[in-house]
């Protein structure tokens, strides 16, 4: 371990900034001693004689230049019931950087080392408090760009999975120790009738295995979608951008190509927090090969869900999207029609709306759904596309993750689950039970390995490091 479980750790763990309230963590075997000598409580019983629970306002003695005293609410929970399992106090002082770092400075001075990003979480692991998924839960909780990634955080906070991890190891364990236990005998005498037992029991926990994860996807819970706006320059991807914003972000002019490089911003879609990206007008008058359109062709690729923004009023530039269609493959593509106000009569709307279909479905092979019509000018229309990009993020979001299993359980339930299923060939086509048995291992280290039960250090070394501090 880079670093030693045995001292006294402290660090701030609310965000850094000004607040109202902010609140230092102590943990360890030294934090209520510790916290003694510099916290007098306004009942004057000492904080080290705080059962548990217990909140107890009182002042602190900060090493300011103005030796006031700070006022503050001192929690104390008690070993083991915290939630790194040890003793923890947490002060709560008025927020506001000059306290918070005296506060730590004081604590310094009273021997407390500050503790390195995740290192509450890596002590609740390594006390048997949470496992390894649930640890990497707190993270995905922390860092969850929308509602939906933090309730699914959440969820893998509860011990359900760890649970079904938990019930196949048993079972993996019973087996094997069936296996090794034959190994010494006459293989023949490994009746049939455990065989089949075995190979139903091994068959399901493959199939169950890999049914969990496959629902991760690839597993990037946690990673904020990106959507973009992209069209011919002047079709009004600025203004829109401006308008999703709600305030002045990008520069807008009847010039062309204004916009010269990517800018994004993060905006809220309904339950989502998606980051918007206005990109520089493709100019395909130019050379679509060269110059500006061949970085925007570029970095358009990067994104999952594209607005292609077309000028309704100017029919004659539809013509000119069909070159940008190689950069599309893959995204979600949502055509919008801006600027209706310009085009009041209905037929030459609806021509307009043919059109770009016809183009859509010859690029691509699929007549789009819908085409949302609308103006960055008066703002109609606007809610029908923040609705469009909604539901193309989700979907997107959705073939990604099953938002409850990390990449790495993902992959140690698939190599869990290739192994029982070769433990069952083996098995079937009367191999030898040396080789089941050493199938069988290997499933059980990886789901060990999954919950972090059997962890290596490199592992732990890898989720903790991503935590920040005070987590
Ligand atoms: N009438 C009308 N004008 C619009 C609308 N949207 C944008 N415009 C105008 O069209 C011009 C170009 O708008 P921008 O938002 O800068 O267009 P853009 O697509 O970002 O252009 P580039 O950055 O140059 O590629 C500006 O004069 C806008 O005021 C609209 O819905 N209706
Ligand atoms: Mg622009």
């Amino acid at each position: 371990m880079r670093f030693s479980d045995q001292d006294t750790i402290y660090a701030p763990c609310s965000p850094p900034g000004q607040s109202l309230a902010a609140i230092v963590r102590l943990s360890g075997g030294e934090a209520l001693a510790a916290a003694d000598r510099i916290f007098t409580p306004t009942d004057g019983k000492p904080l080290r004689e705080a059962t548990g629970g217990d909140v107890m306002r009182g002042k602190l003695s900060l090493p300011f230049s103005t030796r006031l005293p700070c006022p503050a609410l001192a929690c104390v929970m008690r070993a083991p019931a915290s939630f790194t399992r040890e003793d923890v106090v947490e002060f709560h002082v008025p927020g506001g950087a000059p306290i918070i770092r005296a506060l730590c400075r004081a604590l310094a001075a009273q021997g407390l080392r500050p503790a390195e990003g995740g290192e509450f979480t890596l002590r609740a692991f390594l006390h048997g408090r949470i496992d390894l998924g649930q640890a990497e839960a707190v993270e995905r909780i922390v860092c969850a760009n929308s509602e939906d990634e933090r309730r699914a955080a959440v969820s893998r906070l509860s011990h359900q999975l760890t649970k079904s991890i938990g019930d196949w190891r048993a079972r993996l364990l019973e087996l094997s120790a069936l296996v090794e236990a034959s190994l010494d005998f006459d293989e023949e005498e490994f009746a049939a009738d455990r065989r089949e037992e075995m190979l139903f029991s091994l068959r399901k926990i493959a199939g169950d295995c890999r049914e969990l994860a496959a629902k991760s996807g690839g597993g990037v819970v946690g990673k904020g979608a990106r959507g973009a706006l992209a069209g011919l320059t002047n079709a009004g991807k600025s203004s829109l951008l401006n308008r999703l914003c709600g305030y002045e972000a990008a520069l807008v002019s009847p010039e062309k190509s204004t916009t010269r490089d990517l800018l994004e911003r993060e905006i809220v879609l309904g339950r989502q927090q998606v980051t918007i990206a206005d990109l520089p007008g493709f100019d395909l008058g130019d050379d679509i090969a060269t110059g500006l359109s061949r970085r925007t062709g570029t970095q358009l690729q990067t994104f999952g869900v594209v607005c292609l923004v077309a000028d309704c009023a100017d029919e004659n530039s539809f013509e000119e999207l069909r070159g940008m269609f190689s950069c599309l493959r893959g995204a979600v593509v949502i055509p919008v029609l801006n600027k209706v106000d310009l085009l009041p009569e209905p037929e030459k709307l609806f021509q307009a709306k043919q059109m770009l279909s016809d183009l859509i479905a010859a690029e691509t092979g699929n007549t789009p759904a819908r085409i949302i019509e609308l103006s960055a000018v008066t703002g109609e229309g606007l809610d029908s596309l923040r609705h469009e990009i909604e539901a193309a993020i989700v979907a997107t979001l959705s073939t990604t993750s099953s938002g409850s299993l990390s990449a790495r359980e993902a992959a140690e339930l698939a190599v869990a689950a290739t192994a029982c299923t070769q433990a069952a060939v083996l098995l079937e086509n009367g191999h030898g039970l040396e080789l089941v048995a050493e199938e069988l291992r290997a499933a059980y280290e990886a789901m060990s390995l999954a919950t972090g039960q059997g962890y290596a250090e490199d592992i732990l070394e890898n989720i903790f490091s991503r935590f920040c501090i005070g987590k």
